[in-house]
């Protein structure tokens, strides 16, 4: 049977079992629009191509699927290009569709032409521009094969406009041919055990868990492994809920703005067990001097990722699913045979740190309203159970410590890349995919107005999804750093709080609109922004414009360094640098 380029497309992604595609047309990518219309797929119409991005993103967080978004040629290609970077550094698999001139037109500058496989070519896994209509069954195949397997990431399939329109015969599945791909294989039997072997010596262990738990679902294994060894867990800000915060083995976040506990017990650990973790630098601080006394065991599906920046004791290629099922398996017979992991020391050090240097902040009744406050009060409002997604700067790391998590995806940000715009797109490809589930996005002022339009595509798709703005009228981590690196010269940074009035954006795109300026209003208008079903809620929280984040490591620094910030005291500082478990 013979159909033309565009329907091998939609068949392609249909048997591929894409429901939802996420995208605005254009010229060169319109034949792919004609049989969309007759096809299963959803399409969800953006107002500007990086929300088709981001929304692919959250989908593919909150699902674990691959995420589909698609444009047109030249600018439609381009604006995916920051959603494609964000994707590739925070291994998210998403694959994106673009249109291109016909075969004949390209490299003659031709309206709306960009060399986007070249463009994308370093922040994608893998691009392809597709030269012959045949081949169309076995990209799209290939490009959901590279995107979910393996270490995931985006995936670029570029479509001529000629070849959308030529006809092939059709079949499916297609031939994949990929010589140059390998997935890691399983794990090393000796390695799993020489691991296991260090963590069940160790006295001083920290699991460092990043985001490779959550993308290879393995959280359960993570659990048994800390518990079987008693060995305590920090989350990076990619793996948020993939152990609970309240368990008492969790430290919390690590890194520059992590809790003192997870920064210090990484110091001060004798062996650190690093899972999907990438030893980036805002979790090493100044390398030189991380973890000076810690073996190292690395556990990662991506090969490149050992030793590229600290040299591991044992390494460990494999998926994680199967890696910490078997690191855990290794322990309990380690422990049944030889008696249990000897840390209790250690986590009474460790809770102790907990204890002496917690998040700290004052939210006076009629004070300013604090950040913080509006974090903890959806934390407890919730149960820690929403699908919380962020934007990028103060607000982002508060929502990060002061929100409760309970269990993987339900954490969703921009970390590598730090892409302000991210929160609202991403929350409305989350929403999508947990279709009944609570999505509440945390955004700054700055980040909210970067992708504010696709308030537009949420309301129009009915979905309720809640945009909390904490508006400080700054672009607040920006002015914190020039508060304390270049002192006080705010350069740049002021926003005003009034323009625009958030409320009056929300009711124009046809949402609710609330506004709280007061820590004592926060649970009634949470409440009342909760019960809202059928469209989306923005609550515009006047927040406070001198709040910093803390603790914070300085840029470059020593993890040694922390700064608890200035609710402690010069004594808790100085008892925090000694790393005293002060008597209570
Ligand atoms: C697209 C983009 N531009 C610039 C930055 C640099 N940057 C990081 S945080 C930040 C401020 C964010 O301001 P806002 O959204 O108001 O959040 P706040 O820090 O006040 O919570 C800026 C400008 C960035 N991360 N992304």
């Amino acid at each position: 049977m013979e159909v033309t380029g565009a329907q091998a497309l939609v068949r392609s992604l249909e048997c591929q079992g894409v429901d939802i595609v996420f995208g605005l047309p254009g010229g060169a990518i319109l034949p792919a629009y004609d049989p969309l219309r007759s096809s299963s797929l959803r399409h969800v119409l953006v107002r500007h191509e990086q929300g088709a991005g981001h929304a692919a993103e959250g989908y593919a967080w909150a699902t674990g699927r691959v995420g589909v978004c698609m444009a047109t040629s030249g600018p439609g290609a381009t604006n995916l290009v920051t959603a494609l970077a964000d994707a590739y550094m925070d291994s998210v698999p998403i694959v994106a569709i673009t249109g291109q001139v016909a075969t004949a037109m390209i490299g003659t500058d031709a309206f709306q032409e960009s060399d986007i496989t070249g463009i994308t070519a370093p922040i994608t896994k893998h691009n392809e521009l597709v030269t012959d209509v045949g081949r169309i069954p076995a990209a799209i195949a290939e490009a959901f094969h590279i995107a979910s397997s393996g270490r995931p990431g985006p995936v670029l399939v570029d479509l001529p406009k000629d070849i959308l329109q030529a006809r092939c015969p059709w079949s499916w599945p297609p031939v994949m041919d990929l010589p140059g791909y390998k997935v890691p294989g399983p794990p090393e039997a000796a390695r799993i055990a020489e691991a296991a072997r260090l963590l069940h010596r160790a006295r001083r262990p920290v699991l460092y868990v990043g985001g490779g738990v959550v993308k290879s679902d393995s959280h359960e294994a993570l659990r048994e492994l800390a518990e079987v060894t008693q060995a305590p867990v920090t989350t990076t800000l990619m793996a948020r809920g993939a152990f609970p915060d309240a368990h008492p083995l969790a430290l919390g976040m690590p890194g520059m703005h992590g809790m003192y506990a997870a920064v210090t017990a990484l110091q001060e650990c004798d062996l650190i067990v690093a899972l999907g973790a990438r030893f980036d630098d805002r979790v090493t601080g100044k390398l030189a001097a991380f973890a000076p006394g810690a073996k190292v065991v690395h556990a990662d599906i991506d090969p490149a990722e050992i030793g590229k920046n600290r040299q591991p004791d044992v390494a460990i290629v494999g998926d994680l699913g199967v890696v910490l099922a078997e690191l855990a398996r290794a322990a309990r017979e380690l422990v049944a045979a030889h008696g249990p992991t000897d840390t209790a020391e250690w986590i009474a050090r460790t809770s102790g740190w907990k204890r002496c240097y917690p998040l700290r902040y004052t939210q006076d009744a009629d004070g300013p309203l604090k950040p913080q406050h509006v974090v903890e009060r959806l934390s407890a409002m919730t149960g820690g159970d929403a699908i919380l997604v962020a934007g990028v700067g103060q607000h982002q790391m508060h929502a990060s410590q002061h929100y409760s998590f309970t269990r993987p995806r339900g954490w969703i940000n921009s970390g590598g890349l730090g892409t302000m715009g991210f929160a609202v797109p991403a929350a409305m490809g989350a929403q999508i995919g947990r279709p009944g589930e609570l999505v509440v996005a945390i955004d700054g002022d700055g980040c909210f107005q970067m992708t504010a339009q696709e308030l537009a595509t949420c309301a129009i798709e009915g979905l309720p999804i809640k945009v909390l703005i904490f508006n400080n009228g700054f672009l607040g981590m920006v002015r914190q750093w020039q508060e304390l690196f270049y002192e006080e010269r705010y350069s740049e940074v002021h926003l005003g709080t009034s323009i625009p009035d958030y409320v009056k954006l929300a009711e124009a795109y046809g949402c609710v609109g609330l506004r709280c300026e007061q820590a004592g209003d926060v649970d009634a208008v949470l409440e009342k922004a909760l019960a809202v079903t059928d469209v989306p809620t923005v609550v515009d929280f006047r927040t406070h414009d001198a709040e910093g984040v803390f603790p914070m490591v300085p840029a470059g620094h020593s993890n040694d360094d922390i700064v608890l910030g200035p609710e402690f005291t010069a004594a808790e500082q100085q008892a925090a640098t000694r790393r005293e478990v002060i008597a209570r």
